[in-house]
């Protein structure tokens, strides 16, 4: 399709306008069909940006190799301009957004000479439905016309829901890699130098703006731009939740059923639970979404969640049939690797897939690598980051509801990180404010999801957000807050904190995980359901000796100690929350918290 046929007056002269500004050779409005994608990965092939793997292994699927400069966010590079600085709060970075506007107006000036634009109609959220939003991102890379595909519902039937004046939240997105004349990629990923990336939001305007990143959440601006950052600012507004949390449907052997979400940071395992396959008989989990949930209260007074996606962009390191045979599954088919390893049949592999690696690889950079099991430090063959795109209905467990634009109603709330020592296997909040406390003190160890963090270092990330909240972090607390006071609380979800990583000395994870998460699960859908499995502690609920049934392999002394208060250690906790975490958010901190903070200051006896 082209421009002239747009029936939407403002939505042409916006395209119009970016035309003329970033110079494309031509300009294509996406319809989303098949044909289209399969366009797309051809050109991609042609530009020797994407290799094309073993159609007898991987139908439909293909690997692409990004620069080093451009595989994970940038969080550093990520902006939310609010007019008032105050408004992007502690935790984000801010420029003016008149400012930023004018530098960024000259960097997508002439940018994407020498290419096509491709226009995206994109819905987060079945179409349609009264939950959704629509958004259209122009950009000029046929890998993000691909991947938006996959992760989002692109083409003529929003543009059919958008009409002739709806709404839409526009995104810009280039590359930044304009090219000469007759010139093409050559193999060479197309993107901008570090200090050039730019990954804007105007959260007063809800605008997005992104420049010289083609990877991942910095150029699927459906994803965290959109659905996290902009949507967390409208249901601030509207009263509800936009947040970074997986959705699951649990059925016990009775068959009843329930809805859990959880918030854990980037790479700390949202896909792997909301796929789990359980290790107790008779439970069975399916997925509702693994990485962002929308939140609205129903006539009931209960809260529904929807994902607003329509796939997975999931972490391949890790990922095997024993740890999560159902992602397995997922990627066997019209699958978007990046950045894993190729193998000489044209096959993936990345680091603990469950094999050896079978024989000469290509590595992530594109070199020849050969495992060396006695070589400590051999660099990984794929990016601890590497991650494939699959479309969500692929997934063998994927719930029957999983596009109801109703949503479906939920009994708990997860939050957890990586934390090696002191935070227990699982604890419930004694109430929605303990359990809004819980979440604003999420801590964990930094992971390769964000290239300018050190791995390994804890720091605290509240609610799995700090990364993805579009305004001042200490009026996210006060939202939640906000949310518990203005409704039921005995019709709301349940708050719980959990923990799969922690370590013992010889540094080795103490409770399996994966599979074995569906014994902590049995115990929160019990404890949804008011059953005496639990004990108060100066923490909150922890489980009854026995109450979670203990894994081969985790003996009674482990369980015992994962299972129990680490007062020593929930005192530095606790003093580090109250010295480094809350004093960030100065004024803004609400007084609910801070009373909190002194309540199991008191308890745990400081
Ligand atoms: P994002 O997509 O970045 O938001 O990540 P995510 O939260 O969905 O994390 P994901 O499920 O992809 O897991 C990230 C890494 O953690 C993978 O390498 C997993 O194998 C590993 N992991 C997931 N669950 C567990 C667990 O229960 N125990 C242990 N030890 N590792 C886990
Ligand atoms: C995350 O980092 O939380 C992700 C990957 O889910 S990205 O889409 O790149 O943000
Ligand atoms: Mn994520």
């Amino acid at each position: 399709m082209n421009i002239g046929e747009l029936k939407h007056t403002g939505l042409k002269q916006w395209i119009e306008d970016a035309v003329a500004l970033m110079g494309p050779d031509s300009v294509e409005v996406c319809d989303g069909s098949q044909a289209e994608y399969d366009r797309m990965i051809q050109l991609t092939i042609d530009a020797g940006l994407a290799t094309p793997l073993n159609p007898q292994k991987l139908p439909g699927c293909v690997l692409f190799r990004s620069d080093p400069s451009d595989v994970a966010r940038v969080e550093n590079r990520t902006y939310i301009a609010s007019e008032k600085q105050e408004d992007a709060g502690p935790t984000n970075n801010w420029v003016d957004p008149a400012e930023l506007k004018k530098t960024m107006t000259e960097l997508y000036r002439g940018s994407m000479k020498g290419r096509t634009m491709y226009v995206i109609p994109f819905s987060m959220g079945p179409v349609g439905s009264d939950i959704a939003k629509i958004g259209v991102e122009i950009t000029d890379s046929p890998y993000v016309v691909a991947n938006m595909h996959i992760m989002t519902r692109v083409g003529a039937k929003v543009l059919d829901v958008l009409g002739s004046g709806g709404y839409y939240v526009p995104c810009f997105h280039s590359v930044g890699k304009p090219l000469e004349p007759g010139k093409q990629d050559g193999g060479t990923w197309p993107c901008a130098p570090l200090d050039k990336k730019y990954i804007s939001h105007f959260p007063e305007t809800r605008e997005i703006w992104s420049y010289g990143s083609g990877y991942g959440g910095n150029a699927l601006l459906g994803k965290k731009c959109l659905a996290l950052r902009i949507a967390s600012v409208l249901a601030r507004d509207e009263g509800w939740l936009a947040e970074h949390m997986l959705i699951l449907k649990i059925t016990n052997p009775q068959g009843e059923v329930k809805y859990i979400t959880g918030a854990f940071p980037s790479a700390c395992g949202k896909t792997n639970l909301a796929m789990l396959v359980p290790k107790l008989p008779g439970w069975k989990v399916e997925t509702v979404g693994d990485d962002i949930a929308w939140m609205k209260f129903g006539a009931d007074g209960r809260l529904y969640a929807i994902n607003p996606e329509a796939g997975f962009f999931g972490v391949a390191p890790g990922t095997n049939m024993e740890s999560n045979p159902n992602a397995m599954l997922t990627i066997k088919k019209n699958t978007i690797y990046t950045n894993v390893a190729l193998t000489e049949d044209k096959d993936v592999w990345w680091e603990m897939i469950g094999s050896d690696a079978p024989g000469k690889l290509i590595d992530w950079n594109g070199n020849e690598w050969v495992q060396d099991k006695n070589n400590k430090e051999q660099k990984p063959a794929a990016h601890p980051n590497s991650r494939f795109t699959a479309p969500a209905k692929q997934c063998p467990v994927i719930a029957q509801e999983w596009e109801d634009p109703r949503g479906v109603p939920i009994s708990a709330f997860l939050f957890g990180g990586r934390r090696p020592k002191t935070i227990p296997l699982v604890n419930q909040a004694k109430s929605w404010i303990h359990g809004v406390f819980m979440g604003s003190i999420v801590g964990s160890e930094v992971t390769a999801a964000a290239l300018d963090l050190k791995a390994g270092t804890i720091r605290r990330d509240p609610f799995a957000m700090l990364p993805f909240c579009g305004y001042h972090m200490g009026d996210y607390f006060k939202h939640w807050i906000k949310i518990g006071q203005s409704h039921d609380e005995s019709r709301l979800p349940k708050i719980f904190f959990v923990n799969w990583f922690r370590k013992n000395e010889a540094g080795k994870f103490i409770w399996p995980g994966y599979g074995d998460n569906s014994r902590v699960l049995a115990w929160i859908f019990d404890r949804c359901n008011g059953a005496d499995n639990y004990v108060e502690t100066a923490i909150g609920n922890l489980p009854k000796p026995d109450a979670i049934s203990r894994p081969g392999g985790v003996s009674e002394a482990d369980m015992k100690e994962i299972c129990s208060v680490d007062t020593e250690g929930w005192k530095k906790e606790i003093a580090d929350v109250r010295e480094n975490h809350y004093p960030k958010f100065g004024d803004k901190l609400p007084g609910e918290l801070a009373a909190e903070l002194d309540a199991i200051e008191k308890r745990l006896g400081v």
